[in-house]
């Protein structure tokens, strides 16, 4: 049901009203429906369900009799919303809300600015190293009553800090003598949405774009509400709403006033706007004959348009630019580099703060002939020459989002530039919406990988959140595909993705299983059967899914769809954009031959990074053939031949998938029917494909290495023909 910008005016103040009248919350513009009973389990809520506790609710009832959150900006009001309806569907019991009437057991949250209770706890210093968005949430005696304080400097902080407490409360943590101080390792934790303007989505799988542009700006579907609590509750303090492929008509004077009403609906829960910017936009849409970065009347254009959005968003982030990359118009285009392409931008940001952020996504192949080296030859010429609101968006791997990549050289090498992270929750290359593969251990893999850069110790993660080159912003950005499908991201598991980036955008020291604990508890409940087996699943879903597709250090074995196996592609308009540029497989061997004897790649990463690659000794058999070209026979740690252990890796994944759909059956009833079912309809599509997976490749390659295919001892998989 789409409301329109009064009645959701209305509504909010309507709940608002109950809530102070002691009312449980009942908003009907919150779609998510807080406190809902289980009956309705379609995946919608995410894991903000607040799904009642049963007999756990009985602990917390003491410690949450009411919410007080004084001040009535609409941050406060949503963070009171929130509590007051999730502690209600969590406890089973009306939690009255209102902005005074502390009392024993209160929930009190706030700031020192709007908050005489948080202001008499002389909470201000620590508060002020946490920063705006950091809080503390602490057990005290407020007028003698024992109450839990939610503090921060800023309300966004205090929102934050609220979901912290309701997701202790979800995952049935204890509340009683809470001490904690949060806050986040990054300044921008983003999320990049390729979402077209006609609705569809590029790599998106779970249905068409969130964005109704044609109803926008004057109604306001209740789904962008439940989009920017789900992303508050996780931390994401910024979305880029648009395609990096992007459509100039985004900024034109018809779109923009969309795109301040999505703005207006994402303030309250802290999430700012950002637009990716077509380079060209001077001359599509403003008509000029040129978008020359060092043409005055471009410069002159951009300015115009950029105080014209904040006109209409005040608190505007900044564009991400995708140029000279996949066909778009970038600087390039008039041999101008791509230091001059954001520096112009950026003239046009510096009076308002807001950021540029440049995707270092690009691959030229006039620069080198190996894709995985070209960014970083004309990134690190570049560094220093770019303005201080430039961010350079590296994405985690040289690639593009494989199944397992080492990290970027680009991490740690621009010690004048910042640069953010760009993951991937989409699942492009890691089964798309078909496959179950959580990814938070490929981006705890990615956050802890050393670059040495300054030593040992130097990891990506520190490289990000400036303890390595101190840096004005910092920021992580993950890119999603939430659509309009009933669950949001599709396969009930990718939700798991999309949460999992935000926490370790938040904290990229958090370990994958801890937010897999997380999120299992709140998306499936605290049944400790239950959550150890989903936790398992989703701890080894990603090795399993390397397995069966691109084990020790393939890659790019894919075809245009980046889903299905297609070791064969020859053909394309660009030999990058085959399969069998990068795995080269002939009689002799397979691999990439990236070593120093190599094309040198390595030598891209700091000497200690450089040599372990390099050698064959130390190299991680997981980057075998994406660093060394190698015989068939040759010998890896197991003992086995290369060609050997390609059959027991492709074959171990194809049964481990299996086994995933096995374990997931032995959680009928326990998990609701509804989502059980619809898990289980895709584990029968993962299974089936991870078959033929491993088929295809092996057959494929067994041309070249001549030796025979003999599935591993106790192996009984029937050989699968048909294509994925
Ligand atoms: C948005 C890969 C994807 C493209 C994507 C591009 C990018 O090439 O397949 O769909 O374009 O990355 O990140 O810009």
């Amino acid at each position: 049901m789409a409301v329109t910008r009064r009645e959701f005016v209305s509504t909010t103040l309507a709940g608002l009203a109950m809530l102070d009248s002691g009312l449980a919350w009942a908003d009907p513009a919150q779609a998510i429906a807080p406190g809902a009973t289980l009956g309705a389990e379609d995946g919608y809520r995410l894991w903000l369900r607040y799904a009642p506790l049963g007999s756990q609710a009985e602990v917390y009832r003491s410690a949450v009799r009411r919410i007080v959150v004084e001040g009535s900006s609409p941050t406060a009001d949503v963070t009171r919303t929130e509590l007051a309806s999730g502690m209600a569907g969590l406890l089973g019991v009306a939690v009255p809300a209102g902005r005074d009437g502390i009392q024993a057991g209160s929930v009190v949250v706030g700031t020192p600015a709007t908050s005489s209770a948080i202001r008499g706890l002389n909470l201000e210093p620590a508060l002020k190293a946490l920063g705006p968005e950091g809080y503390i949430i602490r057990s005290v005696r407020v007028a003698n009553q024992p109450v839990t304080v939610v503090a921060s400097l800023g309300e966004v902080g205090a929102l934050y800090g609220a979901f912290h407490l309701l997701r202790l409360v979800q995952t049935a943590q204890p509340i009683a003598t809470l001490d904690v101080s949060e806050r986040p390792k990054v300044t921008l934790r983003l999320l990049n949405h390729w979402d077209n303007l006609n609705g569809t989505i590029e790599r998106g799988y779970a249905g068409r774009s969130l964005w109704n542009w044609a109803s926008l700006p004057d109604t306001l579907d209740p789904r962008y509400v439940d989009y920017a609590r789900a992303n508050a509750s996780i931390g994401i303090n910024g979305a880029v709403v648009n395609n990096v492929n992007a459509d100039v008509r985004v900024l034109s004077p018809e779109y923009l006033p969309k795109v301040a009403a999505l703005a207006n609906v994402f303030r309250p829960y802290g999430v700012k706007m950002y637009l990716s910017a077509n380079f060209a936009a001077p001359v599509r849409l403003g008509g000029l004959t040129t978008a020359d970065p060092l043409d005055a009347g471009v410069l002159a254009w951009w300015k115009a348009k950029v105080d014209e959005i904040y006109r209409l968003v005040p608190d505007f982030g900044g564009f991400c630019v995708k140029a000279n990359s996949e066909g778009q118009p970038g600087p390039k285009d008039y041999n101008r580099n791509h230091a001059e392409g954001a520096n112009m931008l950026a003239e046009a940001f510096a009076p308002h703060g807001g950021n540029v952020i440049w995707r270092a996504f690009i691959y030229d192949e006039d620069v080198d002939p190996d894709r995985a080296k070209r960014a970083y030859i004309e990134f690190t010429k570049l560094d220093g020459q770019f303005k201080p609101n430039v961010l350079v968006q590296v994405k985690n791997g040289a690639i593009d989002f494989m199944p397992r990549e080492p990290f970027h050289p680009l991490f740690g090498a621009l010690e004048k530039t910042p640069v953010l992270a760009e993951i991937q929750g989409t699942q492009e290359y890691l089964g798309q919406a078909r496959h179950l593969v959580y990814l938070g251990t490929m981006w705890e893999e990615f956050f802890k990988a050393d670059t040495h850069v300054k030593g040992p110790g130097s990891t990506v993660g520190r490289t990000l959140d400036g303890s390595i080159h101190p840096s004005r912003v910092t920021g992580i950005v993950s890119v999603v595909n939430p659509g309009l499908d009933r669950n949001w991201s599709g396969h009930h598991f990718s939700q798991s993705n999309w949460y999992a980036s935000g926490r370790l955008a938040w904290n990229h020291e958090l370990t994958a299983r801890a937010v897999a604990d997380e999120w299992t508890r709140m998306t499936f409940g605290n049944q400790p059967a239950t959550v150890d087996t989903v936790v398992d699943m989703m701890m080894r879903s990603r090795e399993i899914f390397v397995n069966y597709t691109m084990p020790i250090g393939l890659h790019h074995l894919i075809g245009g769809d980046h889903y299905a196996p297609m070791p064969q592609n020859a053909k394309s308009q660009r030999a990058d954009w085959t399969a069998t540029y990068y795995h080269q497989a002939s009689k002799d061997g397979i691999g990439f031959d990236r070593t120093m004897r190599g094309n040198g790649a390595v030598g891209q990463y700091a000497p200690a990074v450089r040599d372990r690659f390099d050698n064959l000794q130390t190299c991680p058999e997981e980057f075998l053939l994406w660093f060394h070209r190698l015989p068939w026979t040759y010998r890896v740690k197991s003992g086995r031949t290369l060609w050997e252990e390609l059959i027991v890796k492709y074959y171990q994944g194809a049964t481990d998938a299996a086994g995933l759909q096995t374990t997931w059956q032995s959680l009928a009833g326990r998990v609701d029917p509804q989502r059980h079912k619809e898990v289980a309809d895709r584990l029968v599509i993962q299974v089936e494909h991870a078959a033929q997976w491993r088929d295809q490749i092996l057959t494929y390659f067994q041309q070249f290495s001549g030796m025979p295919l003999n599935p591993p001892a106790g192996s009984s998989a029937p050989p699968v023909s048909r294509g994925v």
